[in-house]
């Protein structure tokens, strides 16, 4: 019952311009590879054994720190690849739409919102919009936690991350987050989005 590295659902140069293939595939390859072994390591003969990563990840404040890190290592990475599509970006529609309007006003709100979460989280971390006590919210949390996380100090169904660690945009951007960020824009897979919305309920 080992933890496995997913196939991208795309090549790792599908998304250039916005995220290079070099990055994409020491991210998916290396990075993500490196919390499967490392959660697969760390579990190995213990009572986290067979558990779901959201299992695990409920209880995180009760496991190791490998076993915190790496379990939100491997379940952000997941939601990361299929959140992000080639040709993706502009603006969701329908009940994603709706959402985000009764929640921050506007998309334009919204997305900055969300760009200010990613870029004033200090150090590695992710941004996220989460679906928390039935409404949209944004938060970020610090290294590989999450809002399915019982440590996280925002906690929710996240339906939407993005990866700020150095690793996701050093290569092409070096120390230029802002612009890693305002380019994330434009590979948004906003049907997934809309999927995780809808199991959220
Ligand atoms: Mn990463």
């Amino acid at each position: 019952m080992a933890f496995t590295l997913p196939k991208l659902p795309y090549d790792y140069k599908a998304l250039e311009p916005y995220i290079d293939a070099q990055t994409m595939e020491i991210h998916h390859s290396k990075h993500h590879q490196a919390y499967v072994t490392n959660l697969n390591n760390a579990i190995a003969g213990k009572p986290e054994d067979g558990m779901s990563l959201e299992d695990i990840m409920k209880n995180a404040s009760k496991h190791a720190p490998a076993v915190r890190n790496n379990s939100g290592g491997i379940y952000n990475h997941n939601l990361f690849w299929t959140i992000m599509k080639p040709n993706g970006g502009g603006e969701p529609t329908g009940k994603v739409a709706e959402a985000i309007k009764g929640a921050f006003g506007s998309f334009a709100d919204f997305k900055q919102k969300f760009s200010d979460a990613g870029a004033t989280r200090f150090g590695s971390g992710w941004a996220w919009l989460c679906v928390s006590g039935g409404k949209l919210a944004v938060c970020s949390t610090p290294n590989q936690d999450n809002p399915l996380m019982d440590v996280s100090d925002c906690k929710g169904f996240p339906i939407l991350g993005m990866d700020v660690w150095e690793h996701a945009y050093y290569l092409k951007y070096q120390n230029r987050r802002p612009e890693y960020i305002a380019n994330f824009w434009n590979v948004i897979n906003w049907d997934e989005v809309a999927k995780r919305l809808d199991s959220a309920k």
